[in-house]
């Protein structure tokens, strides 16, 4: 694969590394993408599911929709890109700053992740926010009810109109303002406030990457894109990176 000398360049001399990522990158887990031509929007809206109210309006349906995801998500496996990325932290600072709820950056052994937008395996009760994690909940489709109080058990995801984790984001942002290179991989760039985070490492001098199989909204912005499929673009980079850090 043919590499531009600026951006070899930059990963001779980088010491740190962001990935922003988004549902493309696991796609190739077998995990749909949400606005692609197989996306899950595209058979509904989110509106009807993503958000606070249509929980209340209807908590079975909602419930049982994250439970599909969530059985997906405990039977897909991280992919090449998630493993190269795990593997990048033996020659940098690397930070993953993802919109993923699927935690595969972490089953890939990524150990520095900033989840902006929550984690299907966690749930909490909206009444008394105590925690659960999905395997001590009964896997039947019907929301469950909190132990302690008996209120809702919902996921542990960020909704449509709700505010993300601030420790995450103020994280996750800071690390790519700070980092030499910001890899933006497999999102759409649509979703805000996540997608300013991009914006913010380009404003403070990170040398912007894009690795997507089409063009996004952030494309303009970037120093450089591929258009390929991050499963196979991320091991090339590595191996690049091998080559001479070893
Ligand atoms: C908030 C829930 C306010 C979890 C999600 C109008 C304009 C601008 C903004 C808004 C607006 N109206 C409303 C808003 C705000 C809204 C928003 O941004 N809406 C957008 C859609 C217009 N944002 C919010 O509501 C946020 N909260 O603003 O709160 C507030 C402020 C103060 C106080 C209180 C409240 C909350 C946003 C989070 C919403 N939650 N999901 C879940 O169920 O998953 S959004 C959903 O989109 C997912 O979380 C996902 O992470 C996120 C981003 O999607 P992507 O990851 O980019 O996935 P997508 O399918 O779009 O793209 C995949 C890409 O991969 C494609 O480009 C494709 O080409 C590429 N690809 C595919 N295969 C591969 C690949 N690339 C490489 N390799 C491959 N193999
Ligand atoms: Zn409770």
């Amino acid at each position: 694969m043919y590499f531009k000398k600026e951006f070899l360049d930059k990963l001779k001399d980088g010491k740190k590394i962001v990935f922003f990522t988004g549902a493309g990158i696991s796609a190739e887990s077998g995990i749909s993408t949400f606005r692609g031509k197989d996306g899950i929007w595209n058979k509904m809206k989110p509106e009807e599911l993503a958000n606070f109210d249509a929980f209340i309006r209807n908590p079975d349906l909602v419930w049982e929709w994250y439970q599909h995801r969530r059985n997906i998500v405990n039977n897909a496996l991280p992919n090449a890109g998630h493993t190269a990325i795990a593997e990048l932290e033996k020659f940098y600072e690397v930070s993953v700053v993802t919109q993923n709820i699927d935690n595969l950056h972490r089953r890939a052994g990524s150990t520095k992740i900033f989840e902006l937008h929550g984690n299907i395996e966690r749930n909490f009760c909206i009444e008394c926010h105590t925690f659960y994690n999905s395997p001590e909940l009964e896997t039947t489709n019907t929301v469950p009810k909190c132990k302690k109080c008996g209120g809702l058990i919902r996921p542990d995801v960020v909704w449509f109109g709700e505010m993300l984790p601030q420790d995450e984001f103020s994280g996750g942002e800071k690390a790519a303002e700070w980092s030499d290179i910001c890899f933006v991989v497999g999102t759409s760039a649509v979703v805000y406030p996540a997608a300013h985070i991009p914006i913010s490492a380009k404003r403070a001098g990170s040398y912007l990457v894009e690795i997507n199989i089409e063009p996004t909204e952030l494309s303009r912005y970037t120093d450089y894109s591929w258009f390929g499929k991050a499963g196979e673009i991320l091991p090339k980079i590595l191996e690049e990176v091998k080559k001479f850090k070893n």
